[in-house]
């Protein structure tokens, strides 16, 4: 089921806090017990949003705080995911490039890795700071594929059947641009986007496409799924304000 919305929370909630029904009901969507409310002061969906989500109707797409997870919000604009790991991962490389590849996670993991600690900043306001992340330089991946002259841009798509993101090449060769196996010294969870995600540290966070599980080299920048809907390509964080039109999301 695809939800639309921006690419986080509207507004801050009026009341700090959803109602305990309300907060129930997100948490058991994420598959989270209430336990870990009681340690989870950040939790803080407005009632009207979270009533909204269980609606069907929530503006704002599947969110929630994860417990725990350091101040992270769960994001997710498919309904539900399905799970991925070292048996039946894979991560193609395809479009104008000499050699098309398909990468299991093993090879991923014997590719050189690098390890960056950067602040992750989410359009709509909220930050966590000095986050590791670890993986395959995305330049890396291009380099073995021999990118063709007429590319000028990546396309990534995600193994949740709807999540897409965009970079012109340029950008898809800086050195902390990764194809990320770890965050926060582990290996990336499921619902930071595991088992592969896209980590574009000079940009806001949803350019770092969750589940990645295809990278295509294209012609022309193709828009992704937040561009299409408004926010932009080049989504430097400083830089930008992810959306021309900005409403109360961003
Ligand atoms: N596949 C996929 N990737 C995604 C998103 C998504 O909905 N689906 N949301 C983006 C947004 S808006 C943000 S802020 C981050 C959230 O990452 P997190 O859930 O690990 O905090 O993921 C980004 N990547
Ligand atoms: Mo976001």
């Amino acid at each position: 089921m695809e939800v639309p919305g921006p690419p986080g929370d509207p507004a801050p909630p009026a009341d700090g806090e959803g109602s305990p029904v309300g907060r129930r009901l997100v948490l058991g969507m994420l598959g989270l017990g209430a336990a870990g409310l009681v340690s989870a002061p950040y939790v803080q969906r407005g009632t009207e949003s979270v009533l909204s989500a269980v609606s069907g109707k929530d503006p704002t797409g599947v969110t929630g705080l994860l417990p725990n997870g350091g101040g992270f919000r769960y994001y997710s604009v498919a309904a539900s995911v399905p799970h991925r790991g070292a048996g039946d991962y894979s991560l193609t490389v395809d479009g104008l490039v000499e050699h098309p590849a398909r990468h299991s996670l093993a090879e991923l993991r014997a590719m050189p890795q690098q390890r960056m600690v950067r602040d992750v900043q989410c359009v709509t306001g909220w930050r966590v700071p000095s986050t590791p992340f670890e993986g395959v330089r995305l330049s890396h991946l291009l380099r073995l594929a021999g990118v063709r002259r007429e590319a000028t841009a990546v396309r990534f798509t995600c193994f949740d059947g709807i999540y897409t993101e965009s970079l012109t090449l340029k950008q898809a060769m800086r050195d902390d641009v990764l194809v990320a196996l770890r965050m926060q010294d582990k290996p990336v969870s499921h619902e930071h986007g595991g088992p592969v995600r896209l980590y574009v540290a000079p940009m806001y966070f949803y350019k770092s496409a969750k589940w990645l599980s295809g990278i295509t080299l294209t012609r022309e920048v193709e828009p992704g799924y937040w561009e299409k809907r408004g926010y932009a390509v080049d989504g430097w964080v400083g830089k930008s304000n992810g959306r021309d039109d900005a409403p109360t999301a961003a």
